[in-house]
């Protein structure tokens, strides 16, 4: 880990019908908040992916919203600015990434008008929120946790998955890299023939790839940037999903 601070992005998630452990708390809009570097990105979202052994915290902040999350990233946002007392999130419950699965939801930019909590088992709980949002197109880890879900039936049923929520969720393509095509991600995954979301070495250089050469060779094909290279317009669509509150900026 370095010594400079990350920065991310939390995008904000929004349960469509909560669950009775979350409705009787009685806060109407409650988010998931997932970290991401990659804001241009969130135009491909196809689901949310939490662990399911996961505990998480439900948080209201200072501006009346509740946010799920990791505690270690409740305490951090207790000192950016989220809370009344620096030090003191308010928490209202815990939960377990094992009750956010299957969970509808509505998120930024991405096509699809719901998407579903999905169970993703490398989550790395003292990273970002816990919690991260997927982008199969353009994220290695992403399109072969979707895959395996969608190849694998028994999985789905461990995890009370119904096919709605994982088979339709095509892929969105929605930056051309040369070489790579307008699905890096999967792309990439087949050539090296990535088998499943636990291949870590073979991930982490297939995530390395695709994100440099999408960094700097990228260019947008969807959305109000499209023909845009990714580095002109990151910022931008960061910005706007800032000052549409659709998005909260975080460090650690
Ligand atoms: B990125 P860094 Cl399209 N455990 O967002 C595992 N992975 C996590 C995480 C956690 N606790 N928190 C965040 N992440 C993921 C989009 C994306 C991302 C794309 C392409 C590459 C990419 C959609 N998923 O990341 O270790 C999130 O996935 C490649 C760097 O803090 C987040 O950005 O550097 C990224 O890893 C943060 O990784």
């Amino acid at each position: 880990e370095g010594v400079l601070p990350q920065e991310y992005v939390l995008i904000k998630l929004k349960i469509q019908k909560l669950p009775e452990i979350l409705s009787k708390l009685n806060e109407p809009d409650i988010y998931l908040v997932a970290a991401t570097l990659r804001p241009e990105t969130m135009y491909g979202q196809t689901n949310c992916w939490v662990l399911p052994k996961g505990e998480y915290e439900v948080m209201k902040a200072k501006n009346g919203e509740v946010y799920i999350c990791h505690e270690h990233t409740s305490l951090n946002l207790s000192y950016q600015g989220y809370s009344e007392e620096q030090g003191k999130p308010n928490i209202l419950a815990k939960i377990s990434g094992r009750d956010l699965i299957g969970l509808p939801l509505s998120s930024p930019l991405t096509s699809y008008k719901t998407i579903y909590t999905l169970p993703l088992l490398t989550i790395k709980m003292n990273k970002g929120t816990g919690i991260v949002t997927s982008v199969p197109s353009d994220a290695p880890d992403d399109y072969r946790a979707l895959q395996d879900l969608k190849e694998n039936q028994k999985m789905r049923d461990e995890y009370h998955l119904s096919d709605e929520m994982v088979l339709p969720f095509e892929i969105i393509p929605i930056i051309e890299i040369p070489g790579f095509g307008t699905v890096a991600a999967k792309k990439v995954c087949d050539d090296m023939k990535i088998k499943n979301q636990f291949q870590a070495d073979k991930l982490a250089k297939a995530k390395e790839m695709v994100y440099l050469n999408g960094f700097y060779n990228g260019k947008m094909i969807i959305g109000e940037y499209a023909g845009k290279p990714v580095q002109e317009v990151k910022n931008i669509i960061k910005e706007y999903m800032f000052s549409t509150n659709q998005a909260l900026s975080y460090s650690e």
